[in-house]
């Protein structure tokens, strides 16, 4: 496979550009190689810059449910792109997007856009310390809310102690505001409530993680949490920025039949361009400037043509269910093909073969898998015209573009790496 191309951009690009990335996880640091610098989508296709196609699981990390260039999305950018790109003023456009959004969420009773997922979560937290005056977020190792700062957070040295920075430029007293538990455990969210109760505000969590790889919740986990968020007056935000209209059109939330107070959106929403969300309960969200006190704004927040992209990708969505069906069917296809010796996570389209034999149900198990194991599969896969996430702590995603050809390839192309290496077994 040719790669002169992609060598030569990424090598000038580490001149100028940190890692030569705008985002680390795609400087393929854990998996090493050069990364592959793309020159466009198709479909379930990506051409890189030599020439090289492949078929892509990482899908732009979860916006592209519909795969590449989806039809009434580039329709309907094109459409309001004529109108112009930006006024920062109000538009229907606008309203029409919180109408679907509460339609498709029903939880979310307001809304407020923004422009990426990091935005949405650092806007929730300071919604519910501002509704509720307190100060403590309770978060779960593994989970990933965008780098928000006091998100940025491992646990402190006890079980629910105060957090500290998993980062360089964090001070500890944005780090000690936050309590990192782990996953699906509701003794140790007990232990912090019993801690910190009345100054916890929030518990914010992925209600499927896809940041560790994906970890679905355990039974009765998330149900938890809700009940001891009404126990101590503190408010549940369901991170939804990737499982929003992935795992069904209503999210995770659906699928469990949990009731946030807020809940946060992105990826999909934009149907491929820069657009976020939060919202949820009225009588939290009328505490958000200018009606509130709680102040969040942002220029290009409600974008005309990004939220043009969006209000075209919820629409198709809602007008065809049978979307959820076929992705079900082709990952559960693909997922199936994994051989024993590896653990395969999955809820819906968003998948992660981990190369571990035992469960993998929090950040700990998960980080039992042997990351040279994949890296090597990461790379064979390559290879063969196969885009995986570039990491083992990533989650995988299939679009309705991914033919069933698309996916026997690439079971063909993996089970020839399994073939070969007979030390999974
Ligand atoms: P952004 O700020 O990257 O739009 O969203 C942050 C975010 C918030 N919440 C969840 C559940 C998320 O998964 C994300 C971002 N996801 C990563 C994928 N692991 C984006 C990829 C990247 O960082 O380049």
């Amino acid at each position: 496979m040719r790669t002169e191309k992609s060598e030569s951009l990424f090598a000038r690009s580490q001149e100028l550009i940190p890692g030569g990335v705008n985002s680390p996880v795609r400087a393929f640091r854990s998996v090493g190689g050069t990364p592959r610098f793309i020159a466009r989508g198709e479909g379930s296709h990506i051409f890189d810059v030599d020439g090289n196609e492949y078929i892509d699981y990482v899908g732009s990390w979860g916006p592209l449910l519909l795969g590449h260039k989806p039809a009434p999305v580039i329709e309907a950018i094109r459409e309001a792109i004529e109108g112009g790109t930006s006024f920062g003023a109000p538009t229907g456009r606008e309203l029409e997007m919180a109408e679907l959004i509460r339609q498709c969420v029903p939880s979310i009773e307001m809304v407020r856009l923004v422009n990426s997922g990091t935005e949405a979560t650092m806007s929730a937290i300071r919604v519910a310390r501002g509704f509720t005056g307190r100060e403590r977020i309770v978060k779960f190792e593994g989970c990933y809310h965008g780098h928000v700062d006091s998100l940025l957070v491992k646990a402190g040295s006890g079980l629910a102690t105060l957090g500290i920075a998993d980062t360089a430029g964090v001070p500890e007293s944005f780090a000690a505001t936050t309590i990192a538990v782990p996953y699906n455990s509701l003794a140790a969210v007990e232990k912090a409530f019993a801690l910190h109760g009345d100054k916890i505000a929030a518990v914010i969590v992925e209600p499927i993680a896809g940041n560790m790889g994906c970890v679905p919740p355990a039974p009765g986990f998330l149900e938890g949490l809700r009940e001891l968020c009404d126990r101590h007056g503190a408010l549940l935000i369901l991170d939804e920025v990737m499982t929003g209209f992935r795992v069904s059109l209503g999210g995770a939330q659906q699928i469990y039949g949990i009731r946030p107070d807020m809940t946060t959106l992105g990826k999909i929403l934009g149907g491929g361009l820069p657009l976020a969300a939060y919202g949820g309960r009225a009588d939290v969200m009328r505490h958000i400037a200018p009606v509130g006190k709680i102040y969040q704004a942002g220029t290009l927040s409600g974008n005309p043509v990004t939220v043009s992209a969006g209000v075209a990708m919820l629409r198709y969505l809602i007008a065809h269910p049978e979307v959820y069906g076929i992705v079900e069917e082709r990952t559960a296809r693909l997922c199936a093909s994994a051989p024993a010796g590896v653990t395969v996570n999955r809820v819906g389209s968003m998948f992660t073969w981990f190369f571990t034999p035992s469960p993998v149900t929090d950040y700990e198990t998960a980080k039992r898998s042997a990351t040279d194991r994949f890296r090597a599969f990461f790379h064979w896969m390559l290879e063969r015209g196969v885009y995986l996430a570039p990491s083992q702590f990533e989650a995988g995603f299939v679009s309705a573009a991914h033919s069933a050809q698309d996916i026997e390839r690439t079971i063909d192309a993996a089970t020839q790496f399994f073939a070969a290496a007979n030390d999974l077994k």
